[in-house]
């Protein structure tokens, strides 16, 4: 069989300049011409190995929410899919314990899984390869969502094009923060949201619900409210954590403060309920995790904004169609992951630059809460805001170094 090499086809992203002076890149056509010379040209690429890390990533301080759950020192799973044309992509997963139904070592038995039929899958698009994975598996979502992740990398510097180009066109380059503050006393809590609004956050949540003490979360949401003033968006999340009775109590105890509740029971039926009972605007997160569960928070009127979390959905391809309809059914979205650094991080931010920016709330600069990080040199927090990566893929350069050997290869 002739040999194949895609570096032939590469092509480079044209640009053009918009009436501002910014150089936008011209990415539909580009991104059709690349497709089709892949189809036309004969034996595709594969990837012919999978290499797998668990880096254990160290909170700055201390993250603390609902039900006992933190983030103290939480395990990230990293792969590397090298291709036989010489790409190599990059995904990450980095499930919080306690936090959803994914663990970081049941990443890499997923993973063993699937990789056979991964080293035989010809990579014709970002979709497709993904597709055939979740058919041989299907569910395990956050382990497929490293693999999807990774696949969209390659297929980005296949194309010479940023993964947001891929995704649907750059719609924005930079976003607004949020900072999550941990569930600790209230005066803490006030601090906290003080430093952040200094460093220009204007975006805050603040974790409830840590002792089932709906008095003291209510002082947690007045505290912060006071210290930042009116004007930042400022909202409560239990993490699934309390009882809708609870829930409404401190609902009704800040509805003159202009709160946002965020998942204060476990289903969408709970958090219905709190929000008809007080009026508040209400944001999903554990809850909505599929195209199901968009359409019933959007159903039952309880989902004015929702967490977009590329793990919940398997990857950029399902929440990319997640994003498609969230703006069709106008909800704000927070664009980011469960937890972890740079990968993970770099997706999310790709996604959110190919949202229409009506409905992008915001996004998290999770390798600011964690270290070590994972590409140092990868996008940071500043006045408040964070601009996606450039450059072909994910845009960013994973520190081999600071990986270390890989606790798992596999060779196709
Ligand atoms: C998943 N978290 C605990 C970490 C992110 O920063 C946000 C938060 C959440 O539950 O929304
Ligand atoms: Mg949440």
């Amino acid at each position: 069989m002739a040999s194949y090499r895609m570096k032939t086809f590469w092509v480079r992203p044209l640009r053009c300049m918009t009436h501002d002076g910014d150089d936008q890149i011209a990415a539909p056509d580009l991104l059709w011409k690349a497709s089709a010379m892949l189809l036309r040209s004969g034996p595709m690429t594969r990837v012919v190995r999978i290499r797998l890390w668990h880096v254990p990533l160290t909170s700055h301080t201390s993250y603390r929410m609902a039900d006992g759950k933190t983030c103290d020192t939480v395990e990230s799973v990293v792969l590397a899919l090298d291709t036989d044309t010489g790409q190599t992509g990059w995904g990450e997963v980095c499930p919080i314990p306690g936090y959803l139904p994914a663990y970081a070592r049941g990443v890499a038995p997923a993973v063993t899984e699937f990789a056979p039929v991964l080293f035989e899958t010809e990579l014709t698009g970002p979709e497709a390869a993904p597709a055939r994975l979740r058919e041989h598996l299907p569910g395990h979502h956050y382990a497929h969502s490293a693999a999807d992740i990774a696949l969209w990398d390659i297929f980005g510097q296949f194309a010479g094009l940023p993964v947001h180009a891929l995704l649907g066109g750059l719609r924005q380059r930079e976003f607004p923060l949020y900072h999550s503050i941990s569930c600790l006393d209230p005066e803490e809590m006030a601090s906290i949201a003080a430093r952040a609004a200094r460093d220009g956050i204007a975006q805050f949540q603040v974790k409830l619900g840590r002792e089932g003490d709906w008095e003291l979360d209510v002082a947690r949401l007045a505290r912060v409210r006071e210290t930042v003033g009116s004007g930042p968006l400022v909202y409560g999340d239990w993490n699934c954590g309390a009882t809708s009775l609870d829930a409404t109590r401190v609902g009704h105890a800040v509805a003159h403060l202009d709160i946002m509740l965020e998942q204060p029971c476990r289903t969408i039926a709970e958090c219905a309920r709190v929000r008809d009972a007080t009026g508040l605007p209400m944001k999903l997160d554990e809850a909505a995790h599929d195209t199901g569960s968009l359409l019933d928070g959007a159903a039952m009127g309880c989902m004015d904004a929702v967490a977009i979390k590329t793990s919940k959905f398997g990857g950029l391809s399902l929440a990319r169609r997640a994003r498609d309809l969230c703006e069709h059914l106008g909800v704000k979205m927070c664009i980011e992951d469960t937890w972890g650094s740079d990968i993970a991080m770099a997706a999310a931010l790709h996604l959110a630059a190919s949202t229409d920016p009506r409905y992008v709330m915001n996004v998290c600069d999770l390798s600011s809460y964690v270290g070590p990080r994972i590409a140092p040199y990868g996008p940071s927090r500043n006045n408040g805001r964070i601009t996606v990566p450039e450059g072909p893929g994910l845009g960013i350069s994973p520190d081999t170094g600071i990986l270390g050997t890989p606790d798992m290869v596999l060779e196709g």
